[in-house]
């Protein structure tokens, strides 16, 4: 039997927190043969470890043999202590009437505690992966706090976007979901991202082909897959939860699996137009469990140029709303 992954998760008695850890326990991303222990992260209020209590009796009553203990916290140095992962879920949600630059700066307070105590405390191999809103900032923010850990270690989660892609082009093309690939997601999570269809292929031909609808790629898929969000709202009266545990469970997994191709935001390195200051949804192949590599050299046209430019532009405006908290 192997030795236990010691994974942290934020915001854990959250929406999204009560679709993912029963995934993680029950082997979904780690693998079956990988015993975890979970290191429940909540914010210091009442009502929040009340109700991470009653989640943990719900791991308890599974019975999952891989879960190997439970640790309930609101203090991130016991939380984050000797994590192998820490998964960032937990953030300040956008109040009626916030300004986006205060909800940046907010959020930035608790990642800049987050990123420093990481760094301090978690496992000498530590992997963060930021979902909490805007996850690319946010990421950027306590990545700018390590000093022991590498940038590479700091990635943000636009696999939901990824996944949500991958739906339409297969609904569109009248084909199953498996048989679309290489759909990649560049920029921002937020609206500006762009799903670079023009790579993607269908049955191994190019989905430009098979879809051979321009308009409709360059405009309401487009458009679907970057108010998506903002859909399942309006749907369902809640932000999308079990889908966004569900993308962040096949984050890790990817990450995990070495040859894996998909979409993470990671520190740009100045490839397909990004500001090297910026963390950007970009395609990687993992190399080794938890390393990966940006792919390059997939050509742009001038669409694809303007939708990176927009998102580019985002991201470099979100950094500069929190530049003075950086360290
Ligand atoms: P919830 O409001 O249900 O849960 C958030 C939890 O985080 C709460 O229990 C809260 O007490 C906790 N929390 C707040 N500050 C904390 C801190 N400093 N330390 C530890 N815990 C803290 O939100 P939920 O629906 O679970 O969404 C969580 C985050 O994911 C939000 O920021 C949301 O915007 C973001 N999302 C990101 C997505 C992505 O693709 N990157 C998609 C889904 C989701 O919208």
């Amino acid at each position: 039997m192997k030795a236990p992954l010691r994974v942290a998760v934020t915001g854990a008695a959250g929406q999204i927190g009560y679709s993912l850890l029963f995934r993680i326990a029950s082997g979904a991303m780690f693998g079956p043969e990988q015993p975890v222990i979970l290191q429940l992260i909540e914010a210091p209020i009442e009502n929040a470890m009340k109700a991470l209590e009653g989640v943990a009796m719900e791991l308890d009553d599974c019975a999952f043999p891989l879960l190997k203990g439970i640790i309930m916290t609101d203090d991130a140095k016991v939380g984050f202590n000797n994590a192998n992962w820490s998964l960032l879920v937990g953030a300040k949600p956008r109040g009626p009437g916030m300004e986006r630059a205060d909800l940046l700066k907010d959020n930035g307070k608790i990642f800049i505690a987050q990123g420093r105590i990481i760094d301090e405390v978690a496992a000498a191999d530590a992997r963060v992966a930021v979902v909490g809103n805007p996850a690319n900032t946010n990421c950027m923010i306590a990545a700018s706090q390590a000093r022991r850990l590498t940038a590479d270690r700091f990635t943000a989660m636009v696999r939901l976007d990824q996944n949500r892609a991958q739906t339409q082009l297969a609904k569109k093309a009248g084909v199953d979901l498996t048989s679309v690939r290489d759909i990649f997601i560049y920029g921002n999570h937020s609206p500006t991202m762009f799903p670079a269809f023009a790579h993607a292929t269908i049955n191994g031909k190019p989905a430009t082909s098979v879809i051979n609808d321009s308009a409709w790629l360059q405009g309401p898929f487009c458009e679907t897959v970057g108010k998506r969000g903002a859909a399942i709202i309006a749907a369902r009266g809640a932000s999308s939860a079990a889908s966004a545990a569900n993308a962040l469970v096949d984050h890790v997994r990817s990450l995990v699996t070495p040859g894996a191709i998909h979409s993470v935001a990671v520190k740009s390195n100045g490839a397909y137009g990004f500001d090297p200051n910026v963390w950007a949804g970009m395609p990687v192949r993992t190399t080794t469990p938890g390393s990966y590599e940006v792919i390059p050299g997939y050509s742009m046209d001038d669409f694809a140029k303007s939708k990176i430019a927009a998102t580019n532009k985002e991201l470099m405006d979100e950094r500069a709303m929190v530049v003075d908290m950086l360290g």
